[in-house]
């Protein structure tokens, strides 16, 4: 396939000088080269959550869901359990998958489903204009939280490693070379990948100056190394003012949930089968 044409004629309304320009240009230009590797664009299914993140879906010419505030994970996980070949990518915000839907996070990765989760962390509620979330720094002041946010971070990066995921990295929206190298290897990873995006939010939470001066990318640093990736991702707790690891932290080739599940049921059409004879019990009269 020579030409290869992703966007849409959707009025893109972030905006001007929002970091998700950024997320939404390596996207393109990452599945545009996937194309033309020879994946079909067909096989290519975007999920959405509920925030500014979201809209990300509009701007791309792919098969989309838009889902629910916190519901990314699990409609990721049924397209992908319905039909494996399929790649799903999820688009996500630090409310939407750090708070509403962590449950689904940290399952997915302990599941070690093949699905990748981009996760445009601004760390405020863009959408909503400017409540803190769980990945807010110690006395932010926003809109729900006047006198300043009394609780410290999560560090997600932890987290996913605690809870299993097999490929995590970090990126920011202002460093666009990178973020296109880490989102085709995450894409390209069997198995749980999940990218957490410093997006600067130019609007409510505006920390371009402040990542700049702090961002740097790991050399030497071994992705195999449980241990070594566990205390990078300690390294900045997403609270103190350190300096601010980027690339890619963990990875590690384990069998994918659906491979293992898909063995253990019985052949495409005796689901089919199934799955008719469950909606006949809801079929009423
Ligand atoms: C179930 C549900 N809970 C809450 C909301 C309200 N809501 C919509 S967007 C949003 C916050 C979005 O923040 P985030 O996920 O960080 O996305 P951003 O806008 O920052 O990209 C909230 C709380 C909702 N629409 N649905
Ligand atoms: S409110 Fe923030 S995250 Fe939302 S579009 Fe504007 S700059 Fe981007
Ligand atoms: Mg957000």
């Amino acid at each position: 396939m020579n030409q290869v044409n992703l966007g849409t004629h959707a009025k893109n309304t972030w905006c001007i000088g929002c970091g998700n320009f950024a997320i939404l240009n390596a996207i393109k230009s990452v599945i545009t080269e996937l194309i033309k590797e020879g994946n079909p664009a067909e096989n290519f299914v975007l999920v959405s959550g509920i925030g500014c993140h979201a809209k990300i879906v509009d701007y791309i010419n792919l098969n989309s869901f838009y889902s629910l505030h916190g519901r990314v994970v699990p409609v990721a996980e049924a397209i992908k359990i319905a039909n494996p070949t399929l790649k799903i990518i999820g688009f996500s915000g630090d409310g939407d998958s750090y708070g509403e839907g962590l449950e689904h996070l940290l399952f997915a990765a302990k599941r070690n489903i093949d699905i990748t989760m981009i996760i445009h962390n601004n760390r405020v509620y863009g959408l909503t204009t400017g409540q803190f979330t769980p990945t807010s720094p110690k006395d932010f002041k926003g809109r729900s939280t006047p006198y300043g946010n009394k609780e410290m971070p999560f560090n997600p990066l932890e987290l996913m490693l605690a809870s299993g995921a097999t490929f995590v990295a970090r990126g920011f929206s202002h460093g666009i070379d990178l973020l296109k190298n880490i989102f085709k290897q995450a894409i390209s990873h069997k198995g749980f990948s999940i990218v957490d995006v410093l997006q600067v939010c130019v609007t409510f939470y505006n920390m371009y100056s402040y990542y700049s001066q702090r961002v740097y990318l790991m050399e030497g640093h071994n992705e195999q190394d449980f241990e070594a990736a566990v205390k990078k991702a300690r390294e900045w707790d997403y609270n103190s003012d350190t300096k601010i690891p980027l690339g890619i932290f963990y990875r590690n080739d384990l069998p994918a949930f659906e491979d293992s599940f898909l063995k253990s049921q019985k052949s495409g059409i005796d689901r089919k089968e199934k799955i008719k004879k469950i909606l006949e019990n809801y079929t009423i009269g």
